[in-house]
């Protein structure tokens, strides 16, 4: 199997059950404000297996018509996003060695059932900066490869609490959850996974 492309970090356990809970408010808080909605693909409109909201100054979006991107509102209630939980910027602060806060906290539900394909993060304009990723809930099956879709792949299991690192020559390494493993974790009353990922999107100036 494919080792861990250079400079992708996996940091297990980084949050403890704690932590882990104190998150988990803060992101029940946010999905009052924004509710979780269900993304459909570009082009085919076809709908996502995982449920979205954001917060921060920029969330990620998807739809038929106008595709994936960045913008400062939820498409459903047309409210701008809540704002990012301090406790997110402090672990940017703390782990992705660059400069600036970030923008934009994508929050992804999985039911037991869910997958993402294999992507790329590539709607930043500054690959610079690293993505975070925080895992919560239910582990799960994650593959990471190459900066080509072709390349090996390798996969790892994450499990509530881990923390992911995409940076430097990782940044832009190809990337999806094959599967939930329904009732690993105590942490969600109902089970599921849910995953946070830290991005800067606009170039400093
Ligand atoms: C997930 N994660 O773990 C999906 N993207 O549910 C991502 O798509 C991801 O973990 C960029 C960087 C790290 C990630
Ligand atoms: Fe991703």
């Amino acid at each position: 199997m494919p080792s861990l492309p250079d400079d992708a970090r996996i940091l297990p356990d980084h949050l403890s059950r704690n932590e882990q809970e104190a998150l988990l408010d803060d992101i029940r808080e946010i999905v009052k404000a924004a509710p979780l909605y269900t993304p459909a693909m570009p082009k085919t409109g076809k709908p996502m297996r995982v449920r979205m909201t954001n917060c921060g100054t920029l969330g990620w979006v998807t739809d038929k018509a106008q595709g994936y991107r960045y913008q400062a509102f939820h498409p459903v209630t047309g409210k701008p996003w809540p704002v990012m939980p301090e406790r997110l910027l402090s672990l940017w602060r703390e782990l992705a060695d660059y400069p600036h806060d970030p923008e934009a906290c994508l929050v992804n539900f999985y039911g037991q059932d869910a997958k993402l394909g294999l992507h790329q993060d590539r709607d930043e304009e500054d690959f610079d900066a690293p993505v975070l990723s925080v895992s919560l809930g239910d582990s799960c099956r994650f593959r990471i490869g190459g900066t080509s879709r072709s390349d090996g792949t390798a996969s790892l299991r994450l499990n509530s609490g881990d923390i992911v690192l995409l940076a430097g020559r990782s940044r832009l390494a190809y990337h999806g959850v094959d599967r939930i493993y329904p009732g690993t974790s105590t942490l969600l009353k109902n089970g599921g996974r849910i995953n946070l990922t830290l991005r800067r999107v606009t170039r400093p100036v």
